[in-house]
């Protein structure tokens, strides 16, 4: 089933030089992008993306990371998209996610692990029309 995907490649990969590896590996897996926009986002935004987690004890250093600098926000889009960009990105903290995994080959933290897909349908769509309002 063809699904769309909200994915960011957050600051440490706009930082790293890592955004045409991390692209690359989603674009070879066969996923089209359907919308892209390099940006910096402020707290508010931080806010609203991550919703769920805003009164974690991580989140505070979260939001301080995500808005450092630019990311690169886009939509993705294939056959079960959502559950195959989370199986490319890899387990949250790089140091535990497994080899051949964007956060495990990439990552060496649970913070700054380079990518953002969302967890379920529902999430896809609360965070695309976050991203992309204006996305039909
Ligand atoms: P996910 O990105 O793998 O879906 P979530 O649990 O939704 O993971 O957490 C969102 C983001 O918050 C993670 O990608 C990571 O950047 C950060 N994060 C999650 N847990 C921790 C933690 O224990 N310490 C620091 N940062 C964390």
């Amino acid at each position: 089933m063809s699904q769309r995907t909200l994915v960011l490649l957050k600051p440490d990969t706009v930082r790293r030089g890592l955004v045409g590896e991390v692209l690359g590996r989603f674009e070879a897996k066969g996923l089209s992008i359907v919308a892209l926009e390099f940006r910096t986002i402020d707290g508010e935004t931080a806010d609203q993306h991550y919703a769920e987690h805003v009164e974690r004890d991580f989140y505070p250093p979260l939001r301080a990371f995500v808005t450092s600098g630019p990311l690169v926000a886009l939509v993705l889009e294939g056959d079960e998209a959502i559950e195959v960009v989370r199986a490319l990105n890899g387990a949250t903290d790089g140091r535990k996610a497994a080899p051949g995994t964007i956060r495990g080959d990439l990552s060496l933290s649970n913070r700054e692990n380079l990518v953002h897909g969302s967890d379920s349908p529902e999430s896809a769509d609360r965070e695309i029309k976050i991203w992309f309002p204006d996305l039909p």
